[in-house]
């Protein structure tokens, strides 16, 4: 992949995934075929987030400005990103209204109304909702978007610090196993202050790898404290008839997660889909021959019938264009799976696989349509290992100690090989001075072998 921003931006066209031309910087549209890998992907986090009580909720778009701007360094962080919202009709507004760029102020403040005592803790609501950022770096499709158009944000309230404590970790876990079952290998870092959440007491964050080097942060969780609580005076009577504020936590991914998805698991051809989340699992190619077409399509629809039975997303292509084309058509929109069929394997008992990973084109039995299942967890796994071989290729740990030389190691290798660096923390380089020194950004820290290190990188 030589120019990695070409090639993403042709394959969300070609794939019909997204489309850029709506007339406004940062906003577009999700195409059937991407809105259907949006709807696997986040029905993934769904099932987790449910299956840890939570509970999906759905909060207002518009937030009074009083509201948004009751915690100081929440909108501080926020306010030149804010999109306003200033007359209903022509008749100016006595309250301007903001279109949600995160929804901590509108939660919190009905948050108050539900939570009296203990036992009404903890909440752990989420909601999966489009918000708005007026973001003035380079927008990206996907990546950085002003209408962010999946921003799944999950908020929870807690009676003790600990309890948000291990609500950090619950929710840490559950990205974890998130962006393992998409094949998305993440570097957890603790964000240094100066880039924590604005209003939050500490920030981890998940930051994965671009082929083209770059890292991009795909999810974040945020440990609140009671900073919000104080603010929106969420109080509540403990279990010894005291008085505590809540403790919160909060925790987001977006499109950033289709974005990466399509980014590191694609190739030259096209996308490059996990099985969990292709909208097309299987393809059937028919292949016919003059006086062979009624023995083919018959078949082929036996097999579309049996493969549809036992739970898979397969299609018949029946279209009336030449079979190359159907394979390049079904290889850029990454299908995991193609089964060509032609008179030849109906005599012989035969069926014709083709993995788009790997690219491997094999026999099996007709009757070990069985077999699929574990081509399918081989084909998960192969994505996986892949992504995992490539992010890591793109770590490099420099143990030297701090000394100007370093520095200039860092942007050697940063210019060369490009990725996160490593080096072992030492708090008096842990400043924002030293992003200028090194013309990179500080992740954060980060655990890696069982020491701390500071990850430095060039990110999105
Ligand atoms: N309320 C908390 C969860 C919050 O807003 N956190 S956040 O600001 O870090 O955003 C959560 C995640 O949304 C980020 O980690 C990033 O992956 C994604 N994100 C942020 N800005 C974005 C943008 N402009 N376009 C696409 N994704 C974005």
């Amino acid at each position: 992949m030589e120019n990695f921003s070409e090639w993403y931006g042709n394959i969300l066209e070609k794939a019909e995934i997204y489309d850029l031309r709506y007339p406004i910087k940062g906003c577009g549209v999700y195409l059937p075929y991407g809105f259907k890998i949006r709807r696997y992907v986040f029905e993934i986090i769904r099932n987790m987030l449910d299956e840890s009580e939570h509970e999906e909720a759905l909060f207002p778009m518009l937030i009074p400005e009083d509201l948004l701007a009751k915690e100081g360094e929440h909108i501080k962080g926020f306010e030149d990103e804010v999109y306003w919202v200033t007359h209903g009709g022509t008749a100016p507004l006595d309250v301007k209204l903001a279109l949600r760029p995160t929804s901590e102020t509108p939660i919190y403040y009905m948050m108050k109304l539900w939570i009296k005592v203990h036992t009404d803790l903890p909440i752990k609501v989420y909601q999966v909702v489009n918000t708005f950022r007026y973001e003035t770096k380079h927008t990206r499709p996907l990546i950085r978007l002003r209408e962010i158009m999946t921003f799944k944000e999950a908020h929870t309230a807690h009676a003790t610090k600990e309890d948000a404590e291990n609500q950090v970790r619950e929710a840490i876990g559950i990205y974890k196993n998130f962006f393992d079952e998409l094949g998305i290998p993440t570097i957890i870092s603790k964000r240094p202050e100066w880039d924590k959440f604005p209003g939050a007491e500490y920030t981890m964050a998940f930051d994965t790898i671009f082929p083209d080097g770059k890292t991009m942060q795909i999810g974040t969780v945020h440990n609140l404290g009671q900073n919000f609580a104080k603010t929106f005076e969420l109080e509540f009577e403990t279990a010894d008839g005291g008085k505590d504020y809540a403790y919160q936590t909060c925790y987001g991914i977006s499109d950033r997660v289709i974005a990466s998805i399509i980014a590191l698991h694609g190739d030259e051809k096209g996308l490059i889909l996990p099985p969990n989340v292709a909208p097309i699992q299987i393809v059937i190619v028919p292949l016919l021959f003059k006086g062979k077409e009624e023995i083919v399509i018959n078949k082929a629809k036996q097999v579309y019938n049996l493969l549809k039975e036992k739970g898979f997303r397969v299609k018949l292509d029946d279209r009336d264009i030449r079979p190359g084309r159907k394979f390049n058509d079904w290889e850029l929109r990454g299908v995991p799976l193609r089964i060509e069929l032609g008179p030849r394997d109906i005599k012989n008992k035969k069926i014709t696989l083709f993995r788009r990973d790997t690219e491997e084109k094999f026999q099996i039995d007709e009757e070990d349509l069985n077999e699929i299942n574990n081509i399918m967890d081989s084909i998960m796994e192969t994505i996986k290992e892949k992504a995992n071989e490539r992010v890591n290729s793109f770590i490099t740990v420099i143990d030297d100690g701090y000394s100007r030389a370093l520095t200039d190691k860092i942007k050697e290798t940063l210019a060369e090989k490009k990725g996160i660096i490593l080096i072992p923390y030492n708090k008096d380089i842990y400043n924002e001075e030293f992003e200028d020194l090194i013309d990179a950004s500080v992740l954060g820290t980060t655990e890696y072998d069982g020491k701390e290190y500071i990850a430095v990188a060039k990110t999105y």
